[in-house]
């Protein structure tokens, strides 16, 4: 279809910007936000039967591991983190890998290194990992994360001549992208976990898989876990939505796009006004979504109930599901969700609620 977008769209919203980066202007982005959005809980849940059973599988086989890794997202290290993992912390040796560490700033790593080895103790190793990276820097990452974890399990148990490890996390921080990494480096052999985009790919606690032949290592992938309690904190959901770690297909694409721009304005981080061709920065989310689906010609039609006639119109939701994806690759900005506690000034309280109660208490 040769026709320009424009002309085949017959209702657009009008953006309202907010122009220049002056003081005013960035007040003014992130005090309309102040006006509370309610979210219904049910919005954002994501919950399926898997990440139950799987909860009960890893905690029959964890009793025959040497040695455990979390994966979790180096965008949110506090955040999301399941409490099933703080016993197995405690009772064998752990290591923390902090994945997808190239959708992080350089300059933010060392500090969050800092605040999160000292959180997790000294029983345990905390790395920062991304595996898109050059093939000699995840080398040197896998490498110091095996050698690290096999020192501390053959003190744990001297007699050990083959080691288990069990791999286990929030969904989609790339647990079985690690393993196939793992393998591939230290054995040359091929990919043997299953990977893919959204949140929810491994269902099972599988086979184990061998990812070293000298000493001889295995590992056990798990599906992503998350805590029942997730669901008790809306800053919690939003972040873990944010990032993917919840299947996007399932749940308020725009209620997270909501969230991720009132972040990225509270941040101070524009790259999506030159992203999206926008005039300037909006805190309206609808208009940052109508400027996405402009650009990427996101069009959905309805039929118009009295006159029959066929109306074009941006489809907000595939508009919302392209912010998320370029977040997630890292075209809006690499930022950390979580604040550090000696971070000043600290993000304003998340426009965001449940109910009118909540809402009462966030805005008296
Ligand atoms: N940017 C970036 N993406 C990554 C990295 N590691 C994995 N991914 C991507 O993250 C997505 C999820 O990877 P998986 O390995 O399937 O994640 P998982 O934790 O096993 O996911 P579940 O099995 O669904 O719990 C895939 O699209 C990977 O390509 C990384 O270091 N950086
Ligand atoms: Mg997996």
């Amino acid at each position: 279809n040769k026709l320009p977008m424009q002309q085949r769209i017959i209702y657009w919203r009008s953006l309202r910007c907010c122009h220049g980066n002056s003081a005013d202007a960035q007040s003014s982005l992130t005090r309309n936000r102040h006006e509370l959005r309610l979210v219904s809980k049910e919005s954002l849940m994501w919950h399926p039967g898997h990440i139950h059973k799987g909860r009960k599988r890893i905690n029959q086989k964890l009793a025959a591991v040497d040695a455990f890794v979390e994966v979790h997202d180096a965008r949110i290290p506090i955040t999301g983190r399941a409490r099933l993992f703080e016993d197995s912390r405690a009772a064998r040796p752990h290591a923390l890998v902090l994945n997808k560490a190239d959708l992080v700033a350089p300059s933010a790593r060392a500090s969050w290194k800092r605040f999160m080895e000292e959180r997790e103790g000294p029983s345990s190793r905390v790395f920062h990992c991304s595996l898109r990276t050059s093939s000699a820097e995840l080398g040197r990452t896998l490498t110091s994360l095996m050698s690290g974890l096999l020192q501390l399990a053959s003190q744990f148990r001297p007699d050990k001549r083959e080691f288990n490890i069990m791999i286990a996390g929030v969904p989609n921080v790339g647990k079985s992208s690690l393993i196939n990494a793992l393998r591939t480096y230290h054995s040359g052999k091929k990919a043997a976990a299953r990977v893919g985009k959204l949140a929810g790919v491994t269902r099972v606690v599988g086979e184990r898989i061998l990812v070293c032949q000298d000493p001889p290592v295995y590992v056990l992938d798990s599906p992503g876990i998350l805590d029942p309690e997730f669901k008790d904190d809306i800053g919690n959901m939003l972040k873990l939505g944010a990032c993917g770690c919840m299947d996007l297909n399932q749940i308020d694409s725009q209620v997270i796009a909501d969230y991720l721009l009132h972040l990225l304005n509270v941040r101070g981080e524009r790259s999506y006004v030159k992203l999206y061709d926008l005039e300037g920065p909006v805190t309206d989310v609808r208009d940052l979504l109508a400027g996405i689906c402009r650009k990427h010609r996101l069009v959905q039609a309805h039929r118009n109930f009295h006159t029959g006639q066929l109306v074009h119109g941006p489809n907000l939701v595939a508009g919302a599901q392209a912010l998320l994806r370029h977040f997630n690759q890292g075209l809006l900005g690499r930022l950390v969700l979580d604040q550090l506690p000696s971070d000043l000034p600290a993000d304003p309280p998340l426009p965001f609620a449940y109910s009118k109660g909540a809402a009462a208490k966030l805005h008296p």
